[in-house]
């Protein structure tokens, strides 16, 4: 049950190689729209300083990695087909593909950065990216209202229940939809709503959904003041998917040293044309304080979704589980999940059985209620 992070934008933009910089999956990358048709999924990993320092011993992770101290925390991430103005009219390959998105828990927008496409994934020259924000907006509301369409008659003259049915595949549970229903001041018995309060609820829903721009191609020369400047309130990353690919393949074959997310990387054995290339990524990286990729997708992890890290473990003195793993797992929580939630998360069993938890830090006993932490260890009690 791990979380899932859409990348979305138009055509040519380069969400493709960003994907693949993320996940070291080969995706097919070209310089043309709609390069991408089925999506691609994959892993990728945010990062988070391992407890195990505390205890002067090494972990062994069941269900991530740990490198230099740092716990790798898997993230599904599924990048799909480019998206055109006008997409829900039927243009490009038209909304149905984004179906696939429907269970993603956030997205990453990734937008051509340096105005050298236009919003087809044309060639072009002196682009806005901030426009590029503005029509997927639109475009991402014409998916979801699309959705409740389809369903209308399944809630016409029916309840808020009926409504939050429909939109489970979003993720959107009966009280996210009652809570901007009565925002906007709709009724939530005998729906009735015409087609603009709808829409009006489309847009909400869409809102929920936290969303990052990745501002990509920024090696190609781009202006990311303006583009921050115009998209106020949204949070811009500029990065270069192309520089992380190159280093994390570089990195793969042993030519150098690299950790996704560093400012830099060390050169192990490379030709003198090698050299060159990974010079030139040297200098933008000491610009930019690395190629921003890694930084994308931690920002709307952490950031955007709120998540926290968890370790649960059976001997709380000793980190462990009862095979003798040391900090064995760890999971990704909303900010605010309680010491059932981690249960639930382990097992359902273990949160029907919960009796009470243990903070293996502190060794005091917590109730259900209690919140968690960053990076906290716990011990679930639970009866027979
Ligand atoms: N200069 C530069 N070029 C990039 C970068 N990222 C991707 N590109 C190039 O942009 C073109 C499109 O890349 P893709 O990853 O296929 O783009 P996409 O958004 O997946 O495209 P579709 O699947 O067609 O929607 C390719 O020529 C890439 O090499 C980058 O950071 N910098
Ligand atoms: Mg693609």
């Amino acid at each position: 049950m791990s979380l899932l992070v859409g990348i979305v934008g138009k055509p040519n933009a380069g969400k493709s190689t960003f994907f693949s910089a993320l996940t070291m999956v080969d995706a097919k990358v070209a310089a043309y729209p709609f390069t991408t048709l089925e999506p691609n999924t994959g892993v990728g990993h945010v990062r988070r300083k391992c407890p195990h320092v505390e205890k002067g011993r090494g972990c062994s992770p069941q269900d991530s990695a740990c490198v230099n101290g740092i716990r790798n925390i898997p993230v599904k991430l599924l990048d799909v087909a480019g998206l055109v103005p006008d997409a829900h009219r039927g243009r490009g390959l038209g909304l149905q593909f984004l179906d696939d998105l429907r269970t993603a828990d956030g997205f990453i927008q990734v937008v051509d950065g340096s105005g050298r496409t236009d919003l087809e994934g044309n060639p072009a020259q002196g682009a806005d990216p901030a426009a590029e924000v503005r029509f997927l907006q639109l475009e991402l509301e014409q998916w979801i209202y699309s959705i409740i369409e389809k369903n209308w008659k399944k809630v016409k003259g029916r309840g808020i229940a009926e409504l939050s049915e429909v939109l489970s595949g979003l993720k959107v549970g009966p009280a996210a939809a009652e809570r901007i229903a009565k925002g906007m001041g709709l009724p939530l018995e005998r729906i009735e709503w015409v087609e603009e309060e709808r829409l009006g609820f489309a847009r909400k829903v869409l809102e929920g959904k936290p969303m990052v721009v990745a501002a990509n191609k920024m090696d190609s020369g781009a202006d990311v003041k303006a583009l921050q400047e115009k998209l106020q309130g949204r949070k811009v990353i500029p990065c270069s998917a192309l520089y992380e690919l190159v280093l994390r393949k570089a990195a793969r074959a042993g030519s150098i040293e690299y950790w996704p997310g560093d400012p830099g990387f060390k050169i192990i054995r490379a030709s003198s044309e090698q050299e060159g290339a990974l010079s030139r990524i040297r200098d933008y990286m000491e610009e930019n304080g690395g190629t921003g990729v890694q930084k994308a997708l931690e920002e709307i992890v952490f950031g955007g979704l709120r998540q926290i890290a968890a370790y649960p473990v059976e001997d709380e003195h000793r980190w462990e589980d009862r095979k003798g793993n040391l900090l064995p797992n760890v999971h990704l929580m909303e900010e605010g999940s309680t010491a059932v939630d981690l249960a639930e998360r382990v097992h359902t069993d273990l949160a029907k059985r919960f009796m009470g938890a243990v903070d293996g830090r502190t060794g005091k006993r917590v109730g259900k209620e209690y919140v968690l932490k960053d990076s906290d260890i716990i011990k679930i009690v639970s009866g027979r």
